[in-house]
């Protein structure tokens, strides 16, 4: 029996998809043996716990299988350990808190506002609910060529509250991180560093990215960013972390069942494999590598264009323009409307010191890992940067209404004006004209 809607829904988000052009800095598109991976049999079958320790039958291929993607993971990042059955990066950081700490101990990481996570000790996120949750920031202006962090700040703020867990990575940092700076913080008090990498494990495996398994005993990722994979996670320990702790793997196999997850999703852990598998292809490297490149050629067409880049620009695959000296305070949104109308999706993002809010803040955060991956390389980084730069000067004039009460009724207005103007309408041609030059996988 076919479900028709489901079967139209699916056909317009591919449309979507191969008409349009990603930018958002955390997707990607997973390969089609990954998404043939993700609905296979192994969809059926349920396997709680771990490898040859199992509360079902039947699982002697899971067994397998699971073995496999672990031994795939730590070739690919050097670790001695890895969980590959987190649901996501969210529950495989809350692992992490578990296996370190005690509920109501002090963690520390980088402030959402500042590039962070939410998981990272967010007041939102059960991070801050069950820890006492310190936040570092970043520099709000830093001179030219500068590190964004203040490891000054950091050491200072890490000696007052003297946290169990520090974190180390961010979901909006164009820089690279220096995960030895983080070490010796976290060294000196005794702390736990664990890097969270989603954003950058592709990199890492592809050479253009420091890793941090040297410097850290906790190493977190998700697979479906710039790896390349199936939405999923993954939990590392490196061989510094079971120094620390000769039963941290066994804390964090623990953390994660019984602690937070029941049955692992065997079909994803099989796609997990597959990722790493592809990941560990040359033809990777030279992926992560065309992803740098046209993150700095992105970068600088945006900046030529009058765009204030966080950092001065990008080191790795992603971009945080800053627009409050174009179009005030709050604006990232009207961007992002914008843009979406043209075929180029990227999201409305903080800025570090946020003068606005976070539901209108005044940033925007694109990327360059899934239309690397349609093969865009400089030509089309060149064509994507003048046009967002083209459809900003459009709307250049537009303010967010500083009463709240009449803020969504004006974006509807400033969406709908939008659609019917020309220039948008040939812009989105040219995207459209572009985008299907490169075949989503
Ligand atoms: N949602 C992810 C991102 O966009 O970076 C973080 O979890």
């Amino acid at each position: 029996m076919k479900d028709k809607k489901i079967s139209v829904l699916i056909n317009r988000e591919k449309k979507r998809q191969k008409t349009g052009i990603e930018l958002i800095p955390s997707e990607n598109y997973a390969s089609s043996e990954v998404r043939s991976v993700l609905s296979s049999y192994f969809v059926n079958k349920y396997s709680e716990g771990f490898p040859k320790k199992r509360y079902y039958g039947g699982n002697e291929v899971v067994d397998e299988m699971e073995i496999l993607t672990q031994e795939r993971a730590k070739k690919l990042f050097k670790v001695p350990f890895v969980n590959v059955q987190p649901y996501s990066g969210s529950p495989a950081n809350l692992a992490v808190y578990i296996a370190s700490c005690k509920p109501g101990e002090t963690i520390m990481g980088q402030a959402l506002v500042a590039g962070g996570h939410l998981t990272h000790g967010h007041s939102v996120s059960a991070t801050s609910m069950f820890y006492k949750s310190v936040q570092y920031g970043v520099k709000i202006n830093p001179s030219k060529g500068e590190d964004l962090f203040d490891y000054g700040e950091i050491r200072r703020l890490a000696k007052e509250h003297r946290p169990n867990l520090i974190w180390v990575g961010g979901t909006a940092h164009p820089l690279i991180f220096h995960y030895e700076k983080f070490a010796d913080i976290a060294d000196e008090i005794g702390a736990y560093l664990a890097a969270d990498i989603a954003h950058v494990a592709g990199l890492i495996v592809g050479g253009v990215h420091p890793s941090p398994v040297k410097h850290v005993h906790i190493v977190t990722t998700t697979t479906h960013k710039t790896l390349r994979g199936p939405r999923g996670a993954m939990i590392m320990v490196t061989d510094k972390g079971l120094k620390k702790d000769p039963d941290l793997s066994v804390k964090i196999d623990k953390a994660v069942f019984p602690g937070l997850q029941g049955g692992p999703h065997d079909n994803q852990t099989a796609a997990i494999a597959t990722a790493l598998f592809e990941a560990s292809q040359p033809s990777f490297k030279q992926y992560a590598k065309q992803v740098v490149r046209n993150s700095k050629e992105l970068s600088k067409v945006l900046s030529s264009g009058g765009l204030k880049l966080i950092g001065g620009g990008s080191e790795n695959h992603l971009i945080l323009a800053d627009l409050t000296s174009v179009m005030g305070l709050g604006s990232g949104v009207f961007v992002q409307k914008a843009l979406d109308l043209v075929g180029l999706t990227l999201n409305k993002n903080t800025i570090p010191g946020e003068p606005s809010s976070p539901f209108y803040p005044s940033g925007v955060r694109l990327g360059t890992a899934a239309s690397t991956t349609r093969g865009m390389k400089e030509t089309e980084m060149q064509f994507i940067g003048k046009t967002i730069i083209e459809v900003i000067d459009i709307i250049k004039n537009v303010r967010l209404p500083v009463e709240k009460k009449e803020r969504s009724k004006m974006i509807v207005e400033f969406e709908s004006k939008l659609r019917k103007n020309k220039t948008i309408k040939v812009l989105r041609d040219k995207v459209k004209k572009v985008a299907v030059k490169f075949p989503i996988p």
